[in-house]
């Protein structure tokens, strides 16, 4: 699994705050912890509130470079934030956060994608907004693919999101979204990447880490190869390599919590 830490995000309270002060404190100590705990990738997430997001985006992404080279997903609906956060991140691996199957973003971040040798991710909504059915959500996948392939994107660096809704919104769509990342993985040989914000899953549930741990397994089994978490979840962690265990993708050993860790 490809493991995106989701806590720099100016959603939480602590980095919010941390963004308001420019204290870089918090923002350094998150993304070291993160990586620690296994994240591939850090997604930097300047949150609602911030006014000027393509300046906030920069200082994100230039506090975290001061203690880490590792990979950064750069995750904002803003294009201009979204091309400063990319400037900034020059010189390291890095993932766009995303584009949407509208034509107008998928001409848009297409390109940057290329221009700046990034992993992008798709989110499958259109100007209709996110489709309540499978087809739906593969008929955008394939536009994305197709759009990824135009501008000479390789497969493996295009990651398709299903777009996860909290379970209390709609209680058709975890199912939904399973099957979808069923039929993304027959889209191309080799298929693409398959992403979830895993998190959205539980929003306003009062069961939110067994909920995540739970369905991040289910996604799983339907062949989810990446997800955006948080990795100092313990328990959800420990969940995921356990699925990986499951689905042979690394050989038995009675340790194998702490021989995955290693
Ligand atoms: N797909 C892609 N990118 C994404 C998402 C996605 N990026 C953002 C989001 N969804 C994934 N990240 C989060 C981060 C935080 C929360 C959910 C998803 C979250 N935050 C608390 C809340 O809203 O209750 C914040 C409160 C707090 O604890 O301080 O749940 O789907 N490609």
């Amino acid at each position: 699994m490809i493991i995106v830490g989701e806590r720099i995000n100016g959603m939480f309270k602590d980095i919010r705050r941390a963004i308001r002060k420019k204290d870089k404190g918090p923002v350094q100590e998150m993304a070291l912890r993160q990586l620690e705990a296994g994240a591939d990738y850090l997604d930097i997430n300047v949150g609602p509130a911030s006014a000027d997001k393509a300046g906030t985006m920069v200082w994100l992404v230039e506090t975290v470079r001061e203690v880490t080279d590792a990979p950064l997903a750069i995750d904002s609906p803003n294009l201009e934030a979204m091309r400063a956060g990319l400037e900034a991140c020059k010189g390291s691996e890095v993932m766009i956060n995303s584009t949407t199957g509208k034509q107008e973003d998928l001409e848009a971040y297409m390109p940057l994608a290329q221009e700046y040798d990034a992993s992008i991710v798709g989110l499958t909504m259109d100007e209709n907004g996110i489709p309540g059915d499978v087809n739906g959500r593969t008929e955008i996948a394939l536009k994305i693919l197709a759009s990824a392939m135009e501008h000479g994107i390789p497969t493996d660096k295009l990651f398709i999101d299903p777009v996860i809704l909290p379970v209390n919104a709609d209680q058709r769509q975890p199912a939904n979204v399973m099957k979808a990342i069923g039929e993304f993985k027959l889209l191309s040989d080799p298929p693409p990447h398959i992403i979830v914000g895993l998190s959205n899953i539980s929003q306003g549930t009062k069961q939110r880490p067994l909920i995540n741990r739970t369905y991040l397994v289910m996604c799983m089994a339907h062949g989810l190869d990446a997800a955006i978490l948080d990795p100092l979840d313990r328990e959800l962690m420990d969940a995921m390599i356990t699925a990986e265990l499951l689905l042979n993708k690394f050989i038995y050993c009675d340790s194998f919590l702490e021989a995955y860790r290693r």
